[in-house]
């Protein structure tokens, strides 16, 4: 009846951009990404049989608010997929707690409607295999789907319900970390599912971005069996800015960087030119996310930091590492 859960957002080294099929969130192309151990979003989930309606309730302590019909949209959707799974009719209340800015290209949605997923599957009584578990977050959010599992995660496209899932995959031996630049904790102007929509519909450049994923997953792959950073870093800059690249060519065109994004971009550039394999990758928002060594990420950190002092303000500079899957915290 009550079950509460965590999940860790996730950054995709080969990013998700566009989907084949909008009603069961089916990708145009298979992604591969990075759990990560930073800003879990924490759901509860309690079922309430003498309720209405659902009630979805969000931020934590005196900040705590009910949204707005519209505002539960999608969460309320998501417990009718569960609901009907379960053969179950309660309404329930939800509620849930996101560490990081919401809505800034941090990938909120993703560790949301992971932690959704479980807490939601368990409190209505499914028994649901990983697996499974993974299949149902992607019907809330296409990234969730990668959540579920800690660490380095394929979601492989498939072509139905039932084939389009994510699972763990090995990480060469390679401790990879993250260092993410908040340029903003504003809430983006175009959401991504509607810029994806956009660049589906209009952009020339997103039928050849799907004919080309395929050859960038497989070099990431091998890069990633063989534990070469460079390789894995080189590849992962490239697929972020091919994507950015299918979206400027969207009609109307959709631009997420700010000069702030540029400017994190040259101090990539600085630090491989001083010998440091830091690498840099972006989704939709204008924050930059470099990829390095787990324990160089600090020193990158700090070297951001200073160089970009003046566009910061109070601003922080992230470090993450590989995260763990989606738990239940208590059922
Ligand atoms: C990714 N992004 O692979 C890509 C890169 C953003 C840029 O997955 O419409 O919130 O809910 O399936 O999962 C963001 O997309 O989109 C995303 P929906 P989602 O991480």
């Amino acid at each position: 009846m009550r079950a509460t859960a965590s999940a860790h957002p996730n950054i995709a080294l080969i990013k998700y951009w566009g989907k084949r099929d909008e009603r069961l969130a089916l990708p145009a192309t298979s992604s591969l990404s990075l759990t990560l151990d930073l800003a879990p979003t924490v759901t509860t989930v309690e079922l309430s049989p003498e309720a209405h309606s659902d009630d979805v309730r969000w931020g934590r302590g005196a900040d705590l608010r009910t949204m707005s019909a519209a505002e539960a949209t999608r969460v309320v959707g998501f417990l009718d997929l569960v609901r009907a799974a379960a053969g179950r009719m309660e309404p329930a209340v939800v509620s849930t707690a996101n560490e990081i800015p919401t809505g800034a290209g941090l990938a909120s949605s993703a560790s949301g409607f992971a932690a959704l997923a479980l807490a939601a599957a368990t409190a209505y009584g499914l028994d649901l295999s990983p697996r499974e578990l993974s299949r149902l977050a992607r019907r809330g959010s296409g990234s969730a789907s990668r959540s579920i599992f800690g660490g380095l995660v394929q979601w492989h496209a498939g072509h139905d319900d039932e084939s389009s899932y994510a699972e763990p995959i090995d990480d060469g031996g390679l401790e990879l970390g993250l260092v993410v630049v908040v340029l903003t904790g504003e809430r983006k102007a175009v959401g991504s599912r509607e810029a994806m929509r956009r660049t589906v519909e209009t952009s020339p450049y997103f039928e050849p971005w799907t004919r080309a994923v395929p050859e960038q997953l497989a070099q990431m792959r091998s890069a990633l069996a063989s534990g070469d950073l460079r390789a894995v870093g080189e590849i992962a800059e490239s697929n972020a800015l091919r994507m950015h690249a299918t979206m400027l060519g969207a009609l109307p065109p959709v631009r997420y960087w700010n000069e702030g994004t540029i400017e994190a971009l040259d101090v990539v550039s600085r630090l491989r030119e001083d010998g440091v394999d830091a690498y840099a990758t972006m989704d939709a928002g204008p924050n930059v996310k470099i990829l390095c060594h787990r324990r160089e990420a600090d020193d990158v950190a700090e070297r951001v930091r200073g160089d970009l002092r003046h566009r910061l303000g109070a601003r922080d500079v992230l470090v993450a590492g590989a995260g763990p899957g989606a738990s239940l915290i208590d059922a």
